[in-house]
């Protein structure tokens, strides 16, 4: 790969601003299970902030909030509700990420910057993406501490249990109707992306909810970022009911990659995170159309895991409500068994469901 001019290591972090960094910190460390690691704030001799640093196996959420209305913080969360504000790419060069990708047309978010504390250096840099979403490239190759200089190792008296979650496997960005090639063709052109798949509407079609996809992914295949636009239906489609809610363009949702699928929802649901259901007659054909798999019916009936086959293998999927009062973000756990696809074969089942929760929020 040696004309790869962004060399990605993996995603970093992903950075939320929420409306109150305390709670959501305990929420994905009891329902999700991640352990605290990290933390920065007026403790920390931040003043303005309150950012919280959890992992659980290779991923670092990074829950931030504001202490004071001003500021850019506050401005977005009153806009967009809690969301995703970063999605930061590990990178072994952040000066170099930064040039590449603004000499090729990106808009700069900060400059490249060295930060440093008693553990080391990183280097940030950071470009615009969809919306008011940034990817930052985060340098560390220098750096030994818990998180990033500035942040603070910092445990919890509540001691989670980790669930089996262990890697983003994509994070999926919905922009206007008509955006979708730009963005597409932003991640080609500026990121050095490739296209990997394109749904259109005859693959995504129910009778309302019609929305068009295609998936872009760098040079090693550690990122995946799906774009999602509306498309016209018969009535409004979950990709502008996302839009209305969230004000603009952003991030609808984050894989998260499992081994244990069976397990990891059965954790997540007796701790209380909510899923989408589709019904049971789901079940009734699935081996005819997935053939032989590991899993008993059974227990993915019970937890309602939905089942897709490639010409690689098969992938067990399943999506939670919104995780919050907004319909926008949510989370989808995935384990993969050969599959390197997205679950086509679902798409009717699972958009029938996210219609029924779009009639019961009256926004159908
Ligand atoms: O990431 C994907 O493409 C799948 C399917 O609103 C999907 O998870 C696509 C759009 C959507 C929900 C799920
Ligand atoms: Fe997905």
């Amino acid at each position: 790969m040696s004309q790869d001019f962004l060399p990605l290591n993996g995603t970093d972090y992903v950075e939320l601003y929420v409306g109150n960094a305390k709670q959501s910190a305990l929420y994905y460390q009891y329902a999700f299970g991640f352990e605290l690691v990290a933390y920065a704030g007026p403790e920390t001799g931040i003043k303005d902030r309150a950012s919280y640093v959890l992992k659980q196996d290779k991923i670092r959420l990074v829950l931030t909030t504001p202490l004071h209305p001003e500021g850019e913080i506050s401005a977005h969360i009153k806009k967009h509700g809690d969301g995703v504000k970063v999605l930061a790419l590990w990178v072994d060069d952040a000066a170099k990420s930064w040039k590449e990708t603004t000499s090729r047309g990106a808009e700069s978010a900060q400059q490249p910057t060295s930060i440093k504390d008693e553990f080391g250096e990183a280097v940030l840099a950071s470009i615009k993406t969809y919306g008011e979403t940034i990817h930052t490239f985060v340098e560390r190759k220098n750096y030994s501490g818990p998180f990033l200089p500035g942040y603070k190792a910092r445990k919890s008296e509540y001691q989670a249990t980790p669930i089996g979650l262990k890697y983003i496997d994509h994070c999926v960005g919905n922009v206007e109707l008509g955006a979708m090639n730009r963005w597409v063709d932003f991640y080609e052109n500026v990121m050095g992306f490739k296209l990997l798949i394109t749904f259109d509407d005859e693959d995504i079609s129910t009778e309302y909810s019609a929305l068009m996809s295609k998936v872009v992914s760098n040079g090693n295949g550690y990122i995946k970022f799906p774009i999602n636009e509306p498309a016209e239906g018969k009535k409004k489609s979950q990709i502008e009911e996302y839009l209305d809610f969230y004000q603009g363009p952003g991030v609808q949702h984050m894989a998260i990659a499992t081994d244990d699928i069976i397990h990891t929802v059965a954790e997540l649901r007796n701790r209380g995170v909510e899923f989408l259901v589709v019904p049971p007659a789901y079940y009734d054909d699935l081996l005819d159309r997935v053939g032989e798999i590991d899993e008993d019916i059974q227990p993915l009936k019970d937890l309602n895991i939905l089942v897709d086959r490639d010409d690689e293998g098969y992938l067990l999927q399943i999506f939670t409500k919104p995780v919050q009062d907004r319909p926008t973000l949510f989370f989808e756990i995935i384990q993969r068994k050969g599959a390197k696809s997205f679950g086509k074969g679902n798409f009717k089942a699972l958009f029938e469901a996210i219609e029924r929760e779009q009639e019961l929020r009256g926004n159908l």
